[in-house]
């Protein structure tokens, strides 16, 4: 057997504190915390945030709280096993429920976390992404990689509510998150023009062969698409097959932000979808339907507009509960900066 690794108390006390009061600490003791043997250790536990249980706080929240006190109004899903305080849903996936009000608008900044919104329920909602205005409809994904100019209102009548995940968390723990704020944008008449440059897939605007490729060429993914694409795959898929397509840059094919994925899947009619387990952390939004989720074990049973944390290396199994509808769901992963890096990994279970 190999020798446990010393401790702390294990050493003279004046040699631990000289070495403090230079400001140097052994590993040893550490190490094999910091590295622990086959699996990570993980404090991000599986949770469930129920939509129906958060919303009334958040409307709640539109009374008590006006725009101009909180620039953003948002209540935070964060993971009791990190503590509440580190508005964690994940170590790297920050996930937030924002309201904007009937006649609102949210300032315009830009910052160096990226974001995206995906949208739950209203009408009149927009967010305006460097000038392009963008429509929110339910289900609707709109981007705001790091360093865009954005603001939100709502033209609506009634209140708007989306789910904001951003890598802030990534950022601010590289200590370089911080925003600039700007004047509300005018929008440049040019309403989701990106859309209409990358109306199909497979097309990409002719002179886009000759140029650099854009680094975010789409900013909004409309839900009435994505639903339409996953009806259409599938039948094409084998049951086991998962029913799962992801969202990506139209020029490059890469997924659509550098730190954090997107993706749709449908859980056809008494679906249930085993995924790999990988090193990858992530949350999973119900877009529509009922089913649960059993994550490391634990099962959580969810219904529309509800939001789970699946932490690293989890297994985890989704279980449409109906027979004769589909449900869908939206799962945003760390898996992009994880490729990058060179860490992510798929295990085959035992
Ligand atoms: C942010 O900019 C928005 O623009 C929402 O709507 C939530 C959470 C932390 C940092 C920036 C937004 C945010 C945020």
């Amino acid at each position: 057997m190999k020798p446990r690794l010393g401790t702390l108390d294990e050493l003279p006390e004046d040699y631990v504190e000289e070495l403090s009061a230079m400001s140097v600490t052994p590993l040893w003791p550490n190490l094999h915390a910091l590295l622990p043997r086959g699996i990570p250790e993980r404090k991000t536990r599986p949770c469930l945030w129920r939509y129906g249980e958060v919303r009334p706080y958040l409307l709640r929240a539109g009374e008590l709280t006006p725009m101009e006190k909180a620039e953003r109004r948002v209540l935070v899903f964060s993971n009791p096993g990190l503590g509440l305080e580190k508005m964690m849903a994940t170590p790297s996936i920050y996930i937030g429920l924002q309201l904007i009000l009937p006649g609102e608008t949210a300032p315009c900044h830009r910052h160096t976390p990226s974001a995206v919104r995906f949208v739950i329920e209203g009408e009149g909602g927009y967010t305006t992404v460097e000038g392009e205005k963008c429509i929110m409809n339910k289900g609707d994904l709109i981007l705001t990689p790091a360093g865009t100019w954005h603001d939100h209102g709502n033209s609506g009548a009634g209140p708007v509510v989306w789910l904001d995940a951003l890598d802030l968390m990534l950022i601010y723990g590289l200590e370089a998150s911080y925003a600039i704020e700007g004047p509300i944008q005018d929008d440049n008449n040019m309403a989701d023009a990106s859309r209409t440059r990358y109306r199909r897939a497979g097309l990409v605007p002719y002179p886009s062969l000759n140029a650099p490729r854009p680094a975010y060429p789409l900013v909004r993914y409309p839900w009435n698409e994505v639903r339409a694409a996953l009806a259409d795959l599938a039948p094409a898929q084998a049951p086991g097959e998962a029913v799962q397509l992801a969202y990506v840059n139209p020029e490059t094919g890469a997924e659509c932000l550098p730190t954090l994925g997107f993706s749709a899947q449908m859980l056809r009619p008494g679906e249930e979808a085993r995924p790999p387990r990988r090193s990858a952390s992530s949350v999973v939004h119900v877009i529509e339907g009922e089913g649960q989720s059993e994550i490391d074990g634990e099962t959580l049973a969810w219904g529309e507009s509800d939001t789970l944390a699946v932490p690293t290396h989890a297994r985890v199994v989704h279980r449409n509960a109906s027979n004769d509808e589909p449900a869908y769901l939206f799962h945003v992963d760390d898996a992009p900066l994880q490729r990058k890096i060179g860490i992510y990994e798929e295990f085959p279970d035992a």
